[in-house]
């Protein structure tokens, strides 16, 4: 089991790249787009906004043909739902429309299978000011704007994912900016339901209205070790990975509440409403695969009553600073970590594929891997060889996992061009193609091709088989 022979990647994987829209974009108010709640939102001091980010909106001919060359079977992109209706709900922007047929149409040109993300954490400002996904109202307003994308795109677009990372949305909104700090967990649970619930009905809506599609959700996951053997570790990484993942997954696929999730929900005071008709909505809607962003593991132990711990942890949206009552976070001694901090963990991914394998047989789509690194641009040259080391030993892994009996349909590294991270700005870097510029200084964005452009157009040239 722990060293066998691998087997090949399947005819028809799709090797792919992602992006989300407003952090590649820019272009934050062109041609008719209403702002999100990124655009008000302050990033962490130092680090750039999203204003201008990669400049894609104007450079996406440029950019496309550089993900030609790469030789991407697919590309992993999110639609800006305020670029398609700038407050939400009212009128429809034509030239936001005509923008993403132009992005489809040179993609289908080139022969790469665009797969949309639907929505990517910029939720037009105008509903949040309404109460965002607190608010009822918000589930038909993106019932509005997915029945607009599957009649508008369905006819060139087969793979769609509908929310990305709801479970961070929830989680960790605050870091990323998605929710404000303070909101209470009863609040963030009733947003919860709502975004569940408007997710099944974008999988009953996508099923109807486009022949041959194919939608799934893209959550965050981060399977949880115990740090120990000890029986109250096992459950306190059990509880995370509830808490963290089978909620989410839970819901999507089956349209219910996993039980344990309840009990921590009413454990914390906070249920959500749950409306008549609800629950059928949810398990009327059925994905037919699963997207999921893979970028480490976490460990934990049975939580400490010394809370002392726990705040002095440094926390982001996968590093979980721990729960009071719930768990206490723990290093992985076996584990090296990025420039960031983030453990790095590739056999996790196997194993993640496993866990979500043996839990729902569904196919599993890697909508998300990558490492954030200090690039340097020397002489037009890029030498990302950390990168290549980190996206080889997943890859090997993943064609474990097809050993295994996984039914694997693709891999999106994180991601396809440099653009801003969530919360650590321009400097954090992920691409194949380095963008010229700095955290506030423009400079001409011009695109270079990095070292690990070429190990990644080998590797799909050899479907996975050169993975030197
Ligand atoms: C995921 C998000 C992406 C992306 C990635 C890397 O959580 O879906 O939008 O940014 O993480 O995170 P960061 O940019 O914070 O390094």
């Amino acid at each position: 089991m722990q060293y066998r022979e691998p087997k090949p990647f399947p005819e028809g994987f799709l090797w792919s790249a992602a992006t989300a829209a407003y952090q590649i974009e820019g272009a934050w108010d062109a041609d008719g787009k209403g702002p999100s709640i990124i655009d008000t939102w302050t990033p962490p001091e130092g680090t750039s906004d999203f204003t201008v980010a990669s400049d894609h909106y104007h450079r996406y001919g440029e950019d496309v043909a550089l993900l030609a060359e790469l030789g991407l079977k697919a590309y992993r992109f999110s639609i800006s739902w305020p670029r398609i209706i700038p407050d939400g709900t009212g009128e429809v922007n034509p030239a936001g429309i005509a923008f993403y047929h132009r992005l489809i149409d040179a993609l289908v040109e080139h022969g790469i299978e665009p797969i949309v993300t639907m929505y990517h954490f910029d939720l037009p400002l105008a509903l949040d000011q309404q109460g965002a996904w607190s608010n009822r109202a918000t589930i038909e307003a993106f019932a509005k704007y997915a029945e607009i994308l599957f009649r508008e795109y369905g006819e060139k677009v087969k793979y769609w994912l509908t929310i990305n990372e709801q479970n961070n949305m929830i989680l960790y909104g605050d870091v990323i900016g998605t929710s404000k700090p303070g909101t209470s967990k009863r609040e963030l649970y009733q947003t919860n339901h709502h975004l569940a619930l408007a997710q099944a009905r974008a999988f009953q809506l996508c099923h109807a209205l486009v022949p041959g599609g194919k939608i799934g959700p893209a959550p965050n996951f981060a399977l949880v070790y115990p740090e120990t053997c000890h029986p109250l570790d096992v459950l306190a990484a059990d509880d995370l990975n509830v808490i963290r993942h089978w909620l989410y997954f839970d819901l999507a696929v089956d349209g219910v509440y996993n039980s344990i999730a309840w009990s921590y929900l009413e454990e914390k005071g906070a249920t959500p409403d749950i409306l008549p008709g609800d629950l059928e909505t949810l398990s009327a809607g059925r994905p037919d695969f699963l997207g999921f962003n893979y970028y480490n593991t976490q460990t934990v132990a049975r939580p400490s009553e010394d809370d002392t711990q726990r705040q002095s942890k440094v926390a982001d949206q996968q590093m979980s600073p721990g729960e009071a009552g719930v768990y206490d976070s723990a290093d992985n001694p076996y584990l090296a970590k990025t420039e960031f901090g983030w453990e790095v963990d590739p056999i996790g991914l196997r194993a993640s594929f496993r866990a979500l394998w043996n839990r729902y047989r569904l196919p599993l789509l890697v909508t998300e891997n990558g490492l954030g690194a200090f690039d340097r641009l020397e002489d037009g040259h890029v030498h990302d060889q950390y990168r290549i080391d980190y996206l080889r030993d997943h890859v090997a892994q993943i064609r474990l996992a097809i050993g295994d009996g996984v039914d694997a349909l693709g891999y999106c590294p994180w991601s396809a061009i440099d653009l801003v991270s969530t919360h650590q700005g321009v400097a954090k870097r992920y691409g194949f193609v380095y963008v010229d510029r700095d955290e506030f200084d423009l400079k001409d964005l011009t695109r270079h091709r990095k070292d690990s452009f070429y190990w990644y157009q080998r590797l799909i040239a050899s479907n996975g088989g050169d993975l030197a």
